[in-house]
């Protein structure tokens, strides 16, 4: 059984067996609504979900397989296909009690940004810089509130609906190896105090602005981050030296990138301190689509549990 799921896993994609697919739509089709406390996922709600989970006899080793991708040696991301799950409950209410409650194994829902819900939409924007989250256009590597001082420990996205064009692949790239690749010499440029990227505004529970912030802390993928995103190199500001260290980091990423594309149900679970992540351009022919049919995708954030208590920075 283990073979069964964990054999694809070295691409971070984890099929589940029909059987824990099967288990999996009845729980989902019974999963209360979710409550909150501040900006996590509440206590009550997260034992309730955990209880009903461990009723499937699957479910055990499936999470162990999960957690093995996500903070195993080489690992750091995972795409969970929930897609056959997705047919039979739809991609409402169900889907989403379901994703919180796998989600609920790996770490602490939660919502950093207080003004969208706990899941956050992010749709397609005709209108929006083609470079960010709604845009069309390519979103370069990077990872998620990356000016904070305590960023969310997993950045997830659900497709509710891929870019029906064809286009809009996610990419990937392992950080830690990236930066293992560069020379002494432009590690020592990212270790400085001399990067900002973005405004701080309105959010909870990730510690405070981080401004200016090194790209390397220093600290091991246990306990840093590589505090990176190639959108900060188009803004003004860094020195020629300290932006040509920044690039030859968003080159390494490049260069190590993996890539696929989103299929309706499929949870894309990254782990900030060791993996970014962007995406590929939408397919130009946009506005022939109606705004109902365009991607959507679904973001959520997690915690660590035993890092700080929720609220302290
Ligand atoms: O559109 C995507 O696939 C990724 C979006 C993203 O990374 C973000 O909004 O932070
Ligand atoms: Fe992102």
């Amino acid at each position: 059984m283990m073979s069964e799921i964990m054999d694809a896993d070295r691409d971070g994609f984890v099929d589940l067996p029909r059987e824990l697919e099967g288990n999996l739509i009845e729980i989902g089709s019974r999963l209360p609504s979710w409550n909150t406390e501040g900006s996590f996922l509440a206590c009550s709600t997260i034992e309730w979900y955990r209880a009903e989970m461990e009723s499937a006899p699957l479910f055990d080793e499936f999470r162990d397989s999960l957690l093995t991708v996500l903070n195993g040696t080489t690992g750091g991301y995972a795409v969970v296909r929930l897609g056959n799950i997705a047919r039979t409950l739809g991609v409402g209410e169900h889907l989403l009690r379901l994703a919180t409650a796998i989600l609920t194994e790996v770490a602490i829902p939660f919502q950093p940004f207080r003004r969208w819900p706990l899941w956050k939409e992010i749709g397609t924007n005709l209108d929006a810089n083609p470079g960010l989250s709604t845009g069309t256009g390519y979103n370069a590597f990077h990872m998620d509130l990356v000016n904070a001082t305590q960023p969310p420990d997993y950045t997830t996205l659900l497709c509710v609906r891929p870019d029906p064009l064809g286009a809009g692949a996610s990419i990937l790239s392992n950080a830690r190896e990236a930066v293992a690749r560069l020379t002494p010499s432009s590690r020592a440029l990212l270790a400085d105090m001399a990067y900002s990227y973005g405004g701080f505004f309105d959010l909870s529970d990730v510690g405070e602005e981080y401004k200016p912030f090194p790209v390397l802390d220093g600290e091991s993928e246990d306990s840093g981050f590589v505090r990176f995103t190639a959108k900060m190199l188009i803004e003004s500001g860094l020195d020629e030296a300290h932006a040509c260290a920044a690039r030859e980091l968003a080159d390494q990423m490049v260069a190590g990138q993996v890539t696929f594309t989103l299929q309706c149900g499929d949870l894309l679970i990254v782990n900030q301190r060791r993996w970014v992540h962007g995406r590929e351009a939408l397919a130009d022919g946009q506005h022939d689509i109606a705004p109902e049919h365009r991607r959507l995708l679904l973001q959520l954030f997690l915690r660590d549990r035993g890092t700080a208590e929720p609220g302290t920075a």
